[in-house]
């Protein structure tokens, strides 16, 4: 069956999500450049990148399980899927697939194709040691503590460094087993 024709509506709405995105891309670029303009070493601005990525995904979380609707998962795995496939989707707009599993399924990749944030983007000769998306990095890193899961999250592809797709590889170090916060007895 073909699509249903666009309403006006729907020809507004369109172009307010593409302006929103690339407003969105536009500001993040501005942060990453005022990072290396203030902290002038790439390693002082990857780090700094990923503690604001970690501080927005240990409050993002909340927003993210009470519009997902999605509820415990039941191993890693099944982690892995939702932040690929509902939690990128959600926050960035695209999906990713998930790839590269271990034996004991506690590391995984997270293969962007398609990445919003790098729009417009090339790094000067200067930059080369750039993780221009490790806010990413700390998002996740920082969503997963809060559902107990300890993690370390690191880039191992970047198109930005000339590689075919974004590669994210996430590392389960520890459950952290919840704590129940009434006593039975
Ligand atoms: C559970 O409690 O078992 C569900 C865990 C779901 C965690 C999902 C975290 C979402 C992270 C969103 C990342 C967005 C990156 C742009």
């Amino acid at each position: 069956m073909a699509p249903a024709a666009p309403k006006s509506g729907d020809v507004i709405f369109a172009s307010v999500d593409r302006v929103n995105a690339e407003l969105f891309t536009l500001t993040y670029g501005a942060i990453v450049r005022q990072l290396i303009t203030d902290l002038e070493e790439v390693e002082e601005v990857n780090k700094q990148l990923d503690q604001m990525g970690y501080n927005i995904g240990v409050r993002l979380v909340d927003e993210f399980l009470a519009k997902s609707s999605v509820s415990r998962c039941v191993d890693f795995r099944e982690t892995a899927d939702v932040i690929a496939k509902v939690g990128f989707k959600m926050f960035l707009g695209v999906t990713a697939s998930v790839t590269n599993w271990d034996a004991e399924g506690t590391t995984c990749s997270l293969i962007l194709e398609d990445n919003p944030l790098v729009d417009f983007v090339e790094l000067p000769d200067t930059c080369q040691g750039l993780h221009y998306c490790n806010i990413l990095s700390g998002v996740v890193r920082g969503a997963l503590e809060m559902v107990s899961m300890k993690t370390e999250v690191t880039w191992l592809r970047d198109m930005l460094r000339g590689d075919d797709v974004f590669e994210l590889q996430v590392k389960l170090l520890k459950q952290v087993p919840e704590e129940y916060p009434y006593k039975d007895d």
